[in-house]
């Protein structure tokens, strides 16, 4: 007797079950803000295959960023962040603390002393 009254009982929660599993892949989209990823790109002082290696390395342990990829002809680094975890300026100053320029922010002095020699600014791009 009691199995029948439990049996409906079970239906009556897998079905709200399965409503929530339902309901749940809207509920992301409709908070995306907070998930949101943006593209900032900024001018560097990198001049070759290292200098990219180096900045896109130090960038990625950087919080918030989901990619970051520089382009050593145009000196560009491109970067995709979460806004709500990261701003441009945390990240200029990433790539600062690397030894590098970031737009008008200049390289911090004792890392860009210990850039080797083929990595420093007055080289040409190469
Ligand atoms: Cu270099």
């Amino acid at each position: 007797m009691k199995f029948l009254l439990v049996l409906p009982l079970f239906a009556l929660l897998n079905f709200s079950l399965s409503a929530q599993a339902q309901t749940k892949p809207t509920t992301p989209t409709a908070s995306a803000k907070a998930g949101d990823v943006v593209t900032a790109q900024f001018k560097t002082s990198a001049v070759c295959d290292m200098c990219k290696a180096r900045i896109e390395k130090s960038l990625a342990y950087e919080k918030g960023v989901q990619s970051a990829v520089l382009d050593v002809p145009s000196q560009v680094l491109t970067v995709n962040y979460r806004p709500d975890k990261t701003s441009p300026a945390a990240l200029r100053t990433a790539v600062q603390k690397t030894g590098y320029d970031a737009d008008d922010v200049t390289a911090d002095a004792r890392a860009y002393n210990r850039l080797p020699d083929c990595c420093k600014k007055t080289n040409a791009v190469h």
